[in-house]
């Protein structure tokens, strides 16, 4: 059995769609976590090779980007979807969900509120609400059970969630969305890991 580390700053981000795929997938994780005020000197470390977290390391080799350690971590554990072609259908809404988060990056998303983050948002979330009015299961690539795209949609969202200043209202207009954030954050396999998890501001 491989070790996995994985090393990303103290807050649930980018970070939360892996220890979660890690919890559903009973994979053991070990983390280290950067306080900010050591993100100076760990990048001059040269630590991170592409200079941003998070970085998973599997048996001393380093994998960066976060929707390539999420769809490792999918495949080792069985969840990327039964076969290649609904891997690829899992893929693509998880990068949807990626251009979306770029499209404002959210830690821009009080300055970028009105001008960028409301109509991204728009424009986006219908690809998804779309997907899984498509789907007979609720989940996003119409498997029985989760994939890499559900925990990275949900994660992501949830991590919105806290940023947005209305978050109240983040899903009105889409139903199935907000059905699906629900069932994902009721998945039995993370039950465990969400009472235990640390708190973060986002
Ligand atoms: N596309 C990359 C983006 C990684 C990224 O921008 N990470 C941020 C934290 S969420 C970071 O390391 N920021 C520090 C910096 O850029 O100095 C991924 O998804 O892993």
């Amino acid at each position: 059995m491989p070790t996995y580390k994985l090393t990303y700053f103290d807050l649930r981000a980018r970070g939360e769609c892996v220890r979660m795929m890690a919890a559903i997938g009973g994979i053991e994780l070990e983390e280290v976590r950067v306080a900010f005020d050591e993100w100076p000197d760990y990048l001059k470390s040269k630590e991170a090779p592409f200079d941003a977290l998070p970085v998973l390391e599997v048996d001393g080799v380093k994998v960066p980007q976060t929707l390539a350690i999420l769809r490792y971590f999918a495949r080792e554990a069985g969840y990327a979807g039964p076969d290649n072609l609904t891997a690829a259908v899992a893929d693509a809404l998880a990068d949807q969900y990626a251009d979306f988060v770029m499209a404002f990056l959210p830690w821009h998303i009080d300055a970028l509120y009105d001008s960028t983050y409301v109509p991204a948002r728009a424009k986006h979330f219908p690809y998804f609400e779309a997907a899984l009015k498509k789907s007979s299961t609720g989940w996003y690539a119409g498997t029985p059970d989760i994939t890499h795209a559900d925990v990275f949609i949900a994660s992501s969202l949830e991590w919105l969630s806290r940023m947005d200043k209305h978050r109240d209202v983040i899903f009105e207009g889409f139903p199935l969305m907000e059905a699906h954030y629900r069932k994902f954050f009721a998945h039995p396999k993370l039950e465990k890991y969400l009472a235990e998890r640390p708190d973060a501001v986002f």
